[in-house]
């Protein structure tokens, strides 16, 4: 059984109290690997690493890191197949959504910042004939990144390419649900050059290792993505140390469908932003709105779409669903959906646990479930549900769908569906999210910032805005 190691210091190593924790493959519900269960010293061990390189790291030219950190993003993409294979037995997701997002975008991550660090500019400000200011801008030091298991990959570079690429170190620890990709970029980073300690990779449980690094006194600034009890918790021990945060956390996004769309392409793109990575992305149009005119016609074809959806082996490119990632969520999801039932909703599709026959028997997998008949304010359309569980809720104008949209604690993302420009502009001003799409889903460009507001978390990721959270600005005045 592989056994895999934290990367501390550039080397692969066990952790201290040579224990681990059982790592699941959720396709056949069985265990395939072995996961470090380390503890405060290896943080400790992380940290000194990281401090040590700190020095040489900061002050080496961009090109030089730019360079090094595009060896990786051509090392993740030459692996795209391993890594993407390695990624769904770890996550559940199909093998074809892994090679078509995580792993390319993973590649991007390291890419887009080795690039943006060589344009990347600060301000200055003359007082006429008194003074010139200018800005300066510091790598701030250790880095704690901390990162979920929904798009392991793709989210654990999110935080340590930009934190890298602006000269930081970083101690960072992947979801202890799926440790398998990170262990793997620890293999390319040595074999890409990366100089030891300035990346260290600590696997283990979020309450051991993730609270060790998000208390640690030499760890200034804290990249968190996940849920939001656990981004409160991590508030709550950070901002008393006056430690820098970003916290990107849940959503219970809003689709808003209008009469005036474009029907088919917006069935076929709410198909996808319904049940994609089986509904596990943060960015799910999980409470689907609609204008009662087309209200009957969405339900019969999005139903009936919905129910050719084929789940299972997530190695088999014609499944659209894979595994949920592991029992415990598995079991949340289905208590949402008893929920539903309790609170008046009707089951128009799925609503079961789905039994795939042979060695996937004992996998854990759910089918796409459509659920009608329910008040927007009732606990299913509050909650986030994080899985394949939509909701339909029909409206009659503007003012009504605003208020429902925007009724939830959340305020991650939105999507719009409607023909009209101005009305496309005007909703997009009055919903409470920190990312609206408009006749699109998931459509991305790396410079945009990236978060929400509420409880959908603290700061943003994304272009310019990620260096900037990565480094300390500071203004130099001189008297001319
Ligand atoms: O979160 P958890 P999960 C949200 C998503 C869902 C949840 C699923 O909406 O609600 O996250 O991810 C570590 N101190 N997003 O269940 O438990 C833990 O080990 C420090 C939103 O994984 O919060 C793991 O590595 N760390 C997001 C990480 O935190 C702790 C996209 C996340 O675990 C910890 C993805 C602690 N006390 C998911 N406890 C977005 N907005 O983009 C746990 N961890």
């Amino acid at each position: 059984m592989l056994a895999i190691k934290n990367y501390i210091n550039g080397e692969l190593v066990e952790p201290i109290a040579k224990t681990y924790i059982d790592n699941y493959n959720p396709a056949k519900g069985s265990v395939y690997s072995l996961t470090p269960d380390s503890d405060e010293r290896d943080v400790q061990m992380s940290v000194n690493a990281a401090t040590a390189a700190f020095p040489s790291w900061s002050t080496t030219p961009k090109s030089e890191r730019s360079a090094i950190l595009l060896r990786i993003a051509e090392l993740i993409e030459k692996n795209l197949d391993k890594l993407a294979i390695a990624e769904s037995i770890d996550n559940g997701k199909p093998i074809w959504l892994a090679k078509m997002v995580d792993i390319p975008r993973a590649a991007s991550n390291f890419h887009f910042y080795a690039t943006a660090i060589l344009h990347d500019a600060t301000d200055t400000y003359a007082m006429e004939n008194t003074a010139i200011n200018y800005t300066l801008r510091h790598p701030i030091g250790v880095a704690g990144c901390i990162s979920p298991w929904n798009l392991p990959l793709y989210l654990f570079t999110w935080k340590i390419a930009p934190a890298l690429a602006s000269g930081n170190c970083v101690v960072a620890k992947p979801s202890e649900i799926t440790p398998m990709t990170a262990y793997l970029l620890s293999e390319l980073c040595i074999e890409a050059g990366l100089p030891k300690g300035v990346l260290n990779i600590v696997h283990g449980y979020g309450h051991k290792v993730g609270a060790a690094i998000t208390a640690h006194p030499n760890i200034p600034v804290i990249s968190f993505t996940g849920g939001t009890k656990t981004g409160a918790e991590i508030a709550r021990i950070a901002a008393p140390m006056f430690k820098k945060l970003s916290l990107e956390l849940g959503g219970k996004n809003p689709n808003i469908i209008f009469s005036d769309c474009d029907f088919d392409k917006m069935l076929k793109t709410t198909i996808n932003s319904s049940f994609s990575n089986q509904g596990e992305i943060c960015l799910c149009g999980s409470r689907i709105f609609i204008e009662r005119g087309i209200y009957e016609k969405f339900k019969t074809g999005f139903v009936a779409q919905a129910k050719q959806l084929t789940i299972g082996n997530p190695a088999d490119d014609k499944n659209r669903l894979g595994a949920i990632v592991s029992k415990q969520h598995m079991e949340k999801i289905l208590s949402y959906i008893d929920l539903s039932k309790q609170e008046g909703g009707s089951i128009l599709c799925g609503g079961k646990q789905a039994h795939i026959a042979g060695e996937f028997e004992k996998g854990w997998y759910i089918e796409p479930t459509i659920i009608e008949g329910l008040a927007y304010d009732c606990r299913t359309n509050q909650e986030e549900i994080f899985g394949p569980v939509v909701t339909l809720t029909p409206f009659d104008n503007e003012e009504d769908v605003l208020k429902m949209a925007n009724s939830t604690i959340y305020g991650l993302a939105a999507t719009v569906w409607t023909e009209s420009l101005t009305k496309a502009h005007r909703v997009a001003n009055n919903l409470h999210s920190g990312i609206v799409w408009v006749n699109c889903w998931l459509l991305r460009d790396l410079r945009t910032p990236f978060g929400g507001v509420k409880s959908s978390g603290i700061g943003r990721e994304g272009g310019f805005e990620a260096l900037r959270f990565f480094t300390e600005p500071k203004n130099v005045c001189i008297k001319l």
